[in-house]
C-alpha cells in the first residue's frame, strides 16, 4: 500500500497510479467479458473473426487509451526532475553503513546519521526505523538534495516525499522534495549495499521555519 502524501509530487504520482489502475481494471473486465463471450457462444466467433470495423476499434482505443496514460505520465516524470528555485540545499552522502550530512547553505553544518540502537530507544524515537541525528528541513521550502557515496552504490528513498535516488561513488545525482506538513518522514536505504544495508534508515523530520533555524543554530 501506498502511504499518504506529504509533498505535491507524491500526491501527483499517487493520483497517476489510481488512473493507471482504472484503466487497467475497466481493460481486464471489458476483454475478460468479451473473451468468456467468445469462447461460450459459438455464433459470435464468425461476428468477430470477419469484422472489419471490429478490427479497427480495436486497434484505435488501445492507442488512445495509451496516450491518456502517456502524457500524464511524461508530464510527471518532467515535473520530478525539475528544480525551482531551492531555498536550501542538503548534500547526502552514503557510506557504509550511515548517511551523512551536510547543509551547505550554513557554515560548518555537517553530521553523520546512524540508527538509533535498540538499548537507546525513547518514547520520542522509533525502532529500528529512526536515526540519531535527524535531517530536519523546513515546510513548505523548496529543497534541493544532492545525493552522492563514499565507498558503494546506496539509494536515498523517502517514499512520503516521492524521493529515490542513487547514491553513486563519484557522481553527485540531485533530487528536490517540498514538505508540506509538520512531521517525521522514515525512509530506508534502497540498493544493496552490504551486511547491514537494513540499518542505515532515513529520518526526516519537517519543523517551521523558526524552529528549523534554531536547530541549525545548535548545531
Ligand atoms: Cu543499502
Amino acid at each position: 500500500m501506498l502511504q499518504n502524501a506529504a509533498s505535491p509530487l507524491i500526491e501527483q504520482l499517487i493520483f497517476f497510479h489510481n488512473h493507471a489502475i482504472t484503466i487497467l481494471i475497466l481493460i481486464i473486465s471489458i476483454v475478460g467479458f468479451n473473451l468468456f463471450k467468445t469462447t461460450t457462444n459459438k455464433n459470435i466467433n464468425v461476428l468477430i473473426l470477419e469484422s472489419q470495423s471490429l478490427e479497427l476499434f480495436w486497434t484505435i482505443v488501445p492507442a488512445v487509451i495509451l496516450l491518456f496514460i502517456g502524457f500524464p505520465s511524461i508530464r510527471l516524470l518532467y515535473l520530478l526532475d525539475e528544480i525551482y528555485n531551492p531555498l536550501i540545499t542538503i548534500k547526502t552522502i552514503g557510506h557504509q553503513w550511515y548517511w551523512s550530512y551536510e547543509y551547505s547553505d550554513f557554515l560548518n553544518v555537517e553530521f553523520d546519521a546512524y540508527i538509533t540502537p535498540n538499548n537507546e530507544i525513547t518514547e520520542r524515537s522509533f525502532r529500528l526505523i529512526d536515526v540519531d541525528n535527524r535531517t530536519v528541513v523546513p515546510i513548505n521550502t523548496q529543497i534541493r538534495n544532492l545525493i552522492t557515496a563514499a565507498d558503494v552504490l546506496h539509494s536515498w528513498t523517502v517514499p512520503r516525499l516521492g524521493v529515490k535516488a542513487d547514491a553513486v561513488p563519484g557522481r553527485l545525482n540531485q533530487i528536490r522534495f517540498y514538505v508540506n506538513q509538520v512531521g517525521v518522514f522514515f525512509g530506508q536505504c534502497s540498493e544493496i549495499c552490504g551486511a547491514n544495508h537494513r540499518f542505515i534508515p532515513i529520518s526526516i523530520e519537517s519543523t517551521i521555519p523558526k524552529q528549523f533555524i534554531s536547530w541549525i543554530k545548535r548545531l
